[in-house]
């Protein structure tokens, strides 16, 4: 038998990127992130693994040690990238959970190998943890895994956290097998959501199976399961690190002489994905350019648009209506040299990222549902002067703890205009005032707390 652990993670992916060097020589490095940032110190201290996808289709790798964890990796065939990953994960329950701001699309073939795929995990689980150890099970792509592993593992300590939101009764009704994903979530000792929203509409949910939920406790087959919110959030310390390095303030100062020096920058760093208002935002900004409250000479917005979940048709029909949109404002209100809006359809470095969160005068975010958002939280964390603003939707779980930020509805247009305007000319005082109470909050309130109350509510036993 081999090794086991008392510390599991299981997510659908590893904390981990493949890169082949110039030579052809394969190596692994640690993917940049919060979570993994998060739960590294975590898995480490207590020497564990985690098991997840590597990327890729066929034979998984061989699991292997890096930075103190010990990482399984879990093969997916095409067909299972294709039916479990973005079929059931990312076309069905995705668009479900935010609001179903798509529609989502329902497949008996994508269920299966949905149920297949996480009956996977569950048992390299069940093969890795050893007896009672605490095993963390992470998010959308496995909500069976609790129920399953709990079947081959009774004696482990099985926590889930839901990292996007966990949708009303209603639309959580529409799922063909809604009565197994309720079973299998409740597979765990501790499910956590993002608001405590998501932790009442689950408990709510549970009625259906004849159960009686009573505060965040439901008892089921005789055994206790706790449902609570715990608001995830970000390193704050390596995001304060990074907005200290001369190089990177040095290339913020670049970033802002290269869009013209005097003009005042409006940033959005998103997955180009339809959940994060993209398309709202960008009409708000057209129509202040339309109507001279803005003008080119004075402001320029940069949207980060990460390239997302491109094999899935909502995705690439979004990208070409955004960047149908782009093309617009910027024939529309361009000049030679001097653009409105600045596209950019790539990933790039945290430091990169962290350049351009010290440029920007106004952070615009703008999500028709996110469970929680980290852009926000980054974008605070980042401003150690205190300046610049932060538009913010009342859609994202972010807003519940960031009440300072410009509140904004993204369906509504007017008022997403009236943000965009309050932003840039709330005079610098009042800004800091506001910035310095958010900061505040989030450093308080980092993922290293997030993590640590997590697992304290699971109740690791001693070890
Ligand atoms: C899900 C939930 C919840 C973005 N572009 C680049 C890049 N990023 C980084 C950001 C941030 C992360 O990706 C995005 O996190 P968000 O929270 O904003 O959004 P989702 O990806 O939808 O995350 C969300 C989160 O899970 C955690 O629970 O908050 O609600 O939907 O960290 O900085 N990073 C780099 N280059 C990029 O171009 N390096």
């Amino acid at each position: 038998m081999s090794e086991q652990y008392r510390f599991v993670v299981v997510a659908n992916r590893l904390p981990v990127d493949e890169i082949v060097d110039d030579d052809g020589k394969r190596a692994w490095t640690r993917s940049p992130g919060g979570l993994v940032s998060a739960l590294q110190p975590t898995v480490r201290a207590r020497r564990g693994a985690w098991i997840g996808w590597a990327g890729g289709t066929g034979e998984a790798p061989e699991p292997f040690a890096l930075d103190g964890m010990w990482l399984h990796p879990i093969a997916l065939t095409q067909q299972e990238l294709d039916h479990y990953y973005e079929g059931e994960s990312n076309a069905t329950i995705w668009p479900l959970y935010h609001d179903a701001v798509e529609t989502p699309a329902f497949h008996r073939h994508w269920r299966e190998a949905y149920r297949r795929v996480n009956q996977r995990f569950a048992e390299a689980a069940a093969e890795l943890a050893a007896p009672g150890a605490v095993v963390w099970v992470h998010d959308y792509q496995l909500q069976l895994v609790p129920a399953m592993l709990r079947e081959l593992r009774p004696d482990l300590r099985i926590g889930f956290f839901l990292h996007i939101p966990f949708p009303p009764v209603e639309l959580f009704m529409q799922l063909p097998w809604r009565t197994q994903i309720l079973k299998g979530l409740l597979g765990a000792d501790l499910v956590g959501f993002q608001r405590p929203g998501g932790a009442e509409n689950f408990l709510r949910l549970t009625h259906n199976l004849g159960l009686e939920p009573e505060g965040d406790r439901v008892v089921v087959d005789g055994r206790t399961v706790t449902a609570r919110a715990f608001p995830i959030s970000i390193d704050v310390d390596e995001m304060e690190k990074l907005a200290a390095d001369p190089h990177i303030r040095q290339r913020a100062k670049q970033l802002s002489e290269e869009l013209g020096g005097h003009r005042r920058l409006l940033l959005g760093v998103d997955r180009l994905d339809y959940t994060k208002g993209i398309e709202h935002r960008l009409k708000a900004y057209r129509e202040l350019l339309a109507e001279g409250r803005l003008s080119n000479q004075d402001v320029a917005l940069v949207q980060v648009a990460t390239p997302s979940r491109l094999r899935v048709a909502q995705y690439r029909q979004l990208r070409e209506r955004v960047e149908r949109e782009v093309g617009r404002i910027n024939g529309e209100f361009g000049e030679v040299g001097l653009a409105p809006v600045h596209y950019l359809f790539r990933s790039y470095d945290r430091e990169e990222l962290l350049a351009l969160y010290l440029a920007a005068d106004v952070m615009v975010v703008t999500p028709l549902r996110d469970g929680m958002n980290l852009v926000a939280k980054e974008y605070v964390a980042a401003r150690t002067d205190n300046s610049g603003a932060l538009v913010l939707s009342e859609f994202t779980g972010a807003a519940a703890e960031l009440p300072e930020a410009f509140g904004v509805n993204p369906h509504d247009v007017d008022g997403l205009k009236e943000a965009f305007v309050a932003a840039l000319e709330t005079p610098a005082e009042e800004l800091g005032e506001r910035m310095r109470r958010m900061r505040e909050h989030v450093c308080a309130h980092d993922v290293g707390r997030w993590a640590r109350e997590f697992l304290d509510a699971l109740g690791e036993p001693p070890g």
